[in-house]
């Protein structure tokens, strides 16, 4: 269960709509690679984290690469997890243990947003 709150509950609910509605329409994938992609920070970017919204199993560990060639970071809206500054070609790994969905994004460029479903 997705838990928002404190500060950042702002920066999701400030969101213009239709990008909310943009991000849930994203395919959900089984997969534990995730991909920056180039040009994420921009706004009108639909798949800023490539997937957006990846589905694993418990113990699994998910690596992010930043292919974009600003930095970035990977940053749990619950507060349970953050990559700190993701360098342009360099990764960061995270192991899930809990069942949930954990929504995070980038605190350089917020509305960047992607989504982890552990099962
Ligand atoms: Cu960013």
């Amino acid at each position: 269960m997705t838990q928002y709150g404190g500060p950042l509950y702002g920066v999701m609910t400030s969101l213009p709509p239709a990008q909310n509605a943009t991000f849930y329409q994203h395919m959900i994938i089984n997969t534990n690679k995730v991909s920056i992609v180039r040009g994420a920070w921009q706004i009108n970017t639909t798949e800023s984290y490539s997937p957006t919204i990846i589905k694993i199993t418990s113990g699994t560990t998910v690596t992010w690469t930043n292919d974009d060639i600003i930095i970035h970071t990977v940053t749990d809206l619950g507060g349970k997890f953050d990559s700190d500054l993701i360098q342009p070609s360099a990764g960061w790994n995270y192991t899930f243990y809990h069942e949930g969905k954990y929504t995070y994004y980038c605190t350089i460029h917020p509305w960047m947003k992607g989504l982890v479903i552990v099962t």
